[in-house]
């Protein structure tokens, strides 16, 4: 708290103060300044920050209203526990809590193993908190089960970045780029929903000149400003790349020059695709042979172009080969590492970025180092205090941690910061999964739907009331200030896993007084790695507005952007990887004949925990609903006011539903922030990426009815 002090504005009011802070929810993580009432304890105004440049004062109605979070009646106030599943809650001491906790793992790893005790983390987390709970699974628990929520989020495109460039920032460059861009192609991403402040900076670029051009299968607030509109069947997108680049060729853009200095194996690649043309994607796709074309040409002829991807593309069984036949075009159009052109991934989560560098993921260790790799081994175990071989190996990922609950092999979990029990596919399976548990703990600051079947429910504290970094959407490192005291006896995650820790004997690895003694260790430990966080301090962090990674020392300014001289590849050349189209693994058929596709809108925030209890974004959209393409709804006359019933082989759900005029004809859309029998994860299905085990949330077979009135 008194960095917290130093940080206030004081002096202007009487009783009133200014705190610097960033929103509690997406990779923006948009520059927010509060006016707190120090007297009540209670923030009374929020705005952007204008002097930020990451948002530039902009900010969305979930972020101007994130901070009635705060003091929102239904906040944990003391840690819950109940001894069986049927029993009810009672508020209990933190001693109690936590210590019934320590007693349940220690026991169950006793009984079954140390890999029967899984924890599932979360990209909303700060840096600290994930580092923490990287170190805690290995050291404290001994476990190799660690995973996160990002894995149904960024892993498809992290796995497709790290084969071509090396290195997996989203974007390699900082926002402010895009001004500089004269085409930008959108893939599989609802800007203006999900990160309405990059709508508008792509609205400022089209000002200046530059085309957008999107693919999605619907139409949308983003592809409203499109210069030109895409609208592939769901789980296409890597035939219309593959369609993309051949035009390209066939129109003389390769950039020649680029590819023999900066790509490896670019031959096969473009041998790979002499025969998807576009009229072979039109039958794929469903778009329109002209418009393939005229996108390759305006790809070619507006340079610098640049290919943003979202979670459309992304959370399919094929998201990596997707996302690499995307990055093969920017690479043949010689964009990458230019500035306004290349490539990048839109990160989603608050800290979807650091949330995927820091060991909540099962196959690293902190700053990207790798656990099946002896050299980052040694060097974590040792700056960890430990021996190299009591470092557990890489673990099962977040659906099939849920999954080996199901089956009984998992038998302990703790969720900090997710709520599978509404964002995970398959819902009813998920749901039984974690009611299996014989013993589940969660750390959140509102009761979720996953608490619901939880032992111990531990209240933490919210973004504006604990400090900590996060790494936004660019790679840019930012500090958190507090600007409130917690309500009741919430607590920081880093001080709750701080003193799991030391029940489960692990004192000495977690000798932490404060969160910035954390941080400190995290950038020690990340010293020489790809994430190399090592010459940042949480003064800097303030100075400079937030640093890009890398970082390697006390006078770096930081590495705004990655690749404009070279990849990360020891030959410093890029990699690329030809790529065949594959169908979905559930295709319509006479059953099931549409495809059903899910995602968001910009008053609700993923599972809808938090959203769904603010008065104006509840009231703005109180219920999911299915929309469905004109053209589809006039088929199947489906009468106005009278809902429908989805169904696909997992399950249905009864929604009400709406048109939309352009929408590709075989999709049904609905977005997935709601829990029980409304949750559209009842209908998705579990089929894994090979490489990145991302679910293939955004497409499944289904069929739609009208009900009875
Ligand atoms: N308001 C709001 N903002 C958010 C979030 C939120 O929940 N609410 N979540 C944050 C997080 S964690 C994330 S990951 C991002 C996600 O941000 P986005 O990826 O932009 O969000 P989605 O709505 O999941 O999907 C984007 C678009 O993909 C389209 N789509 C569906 N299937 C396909 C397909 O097969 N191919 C193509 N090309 N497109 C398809 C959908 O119609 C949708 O318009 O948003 C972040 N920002
Ligand atoms: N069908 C379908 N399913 C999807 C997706 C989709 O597009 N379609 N998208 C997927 C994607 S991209 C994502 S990112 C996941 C997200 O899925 P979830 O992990 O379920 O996302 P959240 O709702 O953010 O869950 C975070 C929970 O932790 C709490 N929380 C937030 N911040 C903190 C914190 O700092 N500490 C603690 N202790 N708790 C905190 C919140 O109150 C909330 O209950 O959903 C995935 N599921
Ligand atoms: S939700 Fe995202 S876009 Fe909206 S204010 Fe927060 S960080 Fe900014
Ligand atoms: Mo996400």
């Amino acid at each position: 708290m008194t960095l917290t002090m130093q940080a206030a504005v004081t002096g202007w009011e009487p009783g009133l103060s200014r705190f610097n802070t960033h929103c509690s929810y997406c990779a923006l993580q948009c520059a927010l300044r509060m006016r707190v009432d120090t007297g009540l304890n209670r923030v009374v105004k929020v705005w952007g920050r204008r002097d930020f440049p990451t948002n530039r004062g902009l900010s969305c109605i979930k972020g101007q209203t994130a901070h009635q979070q705060i003091h929102h009646h239904d906040r944990l106030m003391k840690p819950l526990l109940r001894k069986g599943q049927s029993g009810a809650f009672r508020e209990v001491s933190w001693k109690e809590a936590l210590d019934f906790t320590a007693d349940q793992f220690q026991q169950i790893q006793r009984d079954h193993g140390v890999d029967s005790a899984a924890l599932f983390g979360g990209g909303a987390l700060t840096n600290e908190a994930v580092y923490l709970l990287g170190k805690f699974a290995r050291v404290a628990l001994k476990t190799r089960q660690i995973d996160y929520n990002g894995r149904y989020c960024m892993s498809s495109a992290a796995a497709a970045q790290n084969a071509s460039f090396g290195v997996d920032r989203g974007l390699n460059f900082p926002l402010s780029d895009i001004f500089e861009a004269r085409c930008v192609l959108l893939v599989g991403a609802n800007t203006a929903e999900c990160l309405p402040p990059v709508q508008i900076f792509l609205k400022r670029a089209q000002k200046r000149g530059a085309k957008i051009i999107t693919i999605d299968p619907r139409d949308s607030r983003t592809t409203k400003i499109a210069n030109l509109k895409l609208s592939p069947r769901p789980g296409t997108d890597s035939a219309l790349a593959l369609a993309l680049l051949n035009e390209i060729a066939a129109q003389g853009g390769v950039d020649k020059k680029y590819v023999d200095e900066r790509v490896a194996g670019f031959e096969a690649v473009l041998d790979s695709v002499r025969d998807t043309n576009a009229p072979w994607a039109e039958k794929i796709t469903g778009v329109p042979v002209n418009l393939i074309r005229q996108a390759a040409q305006w790809l070619i002829r507006f340079n610098p172009s640049l290919i943003l991807t979202g979670r459309g593309a992304e959370q399919h069984s094929k998201g990596v080969e997707t996302v690499q036949a995307f990055i093969n075009i920017a690479l043949a159009l010689g964009q990458v590492g230019k500035i306004g052109g290349g490539f990048g991934t839109l990160t989603g989560q608050g800290n979807g970025q650091g949330g995927r560098e820091h060991g909540q993921k099962a196959d690293q260790l902190p700053g990207y180092r790798s656990i099946e790799n002896p050299q980052d081994r040694a060097y974590v175990a040792e700056a960890w205090g430990i021996e190299e071989k009591d470092l557990p190996r890489k673990g099962l990922s977040a659906q099939e941690i849920l999954q080996a609950a199901d089956s009984g092999e998992i038998k302990a979990m703790w969720v900090v910061g997710s709520n599978p029990a509404v964002s995970a596919p398959n819902g009813n399976r998920m749901k039984k999964a974690l009611s299996s548990l014989p013993f589940l703990a969660v750390s959140d600051f509102f009761f979720s739907e996953t608490c619901q079947t939880a032992q111990v429910v531990f209240p933490a504290t919210l973004f504006a009331e604990e400090e900590g970094t996060m790494t936004n959407i660019e790679g840019r490192c930012v500090l958190r200030r507090a600007a409130v005291r917690p309500p009741g006896e919430a607590k920081p995650d880093w001080w709750i896993i701080t003193e799991l820790a030391k029940r489960l004997g692990a004192e000495k690895y977690f000798s932490f007084t404060d969160v910035e003694t954390v941080f400190n260790e995290l950038c020690l430990v990340t010293a020489g790695a790809r994430a190399d966080y090592s010459g940042m301090t949480y003064n800097k962090l303030e100075r400079n507005k937030g640093l890009f990674w890398p970082c390697p020392d006390a006078n770096h300014p930081g590495t705004p952007r990655l690749f404009e001289k070279s990849f990360a590849h020891p030959d410093e050349k890029a990699r690329v990887k030809a790529v065949e189209f594959h169908e979905s693994a559930e295709p319509p058929d006479a059953e099931y004949p549409y495809r059903l596709t899910t995602g968001r809108v910009l008053e609700h925030y993923l599972s809808g925990n938090q959203t769904r209890r603010i008065e104006d974004l509840q009231s703005a959209v109180p219920e999911p609903f299915v929309e469905i393409s004109e053209k589809l709804a006039g088929k199947l006359k489906l009468r106005t006011g009278v809902k429908v019933k989805l169904a696909t082989r997992r399950g249905e759900v009864s929604l009400s539903w709406r048109t939309n005029p352009i929408q590709e004809e075989s999709t049904l859309f609905v977005p997935f922030h709601w829990g029980g029998d409304k949750s559209v994860n009842l209908l998705t299905q579990e089929a894994l990426d090979p490489v990145s085990r991302m679910p293939e949330l955004k497409v499944c077979a289904a069929n739609l009815t009208q009900e009875k009135d």
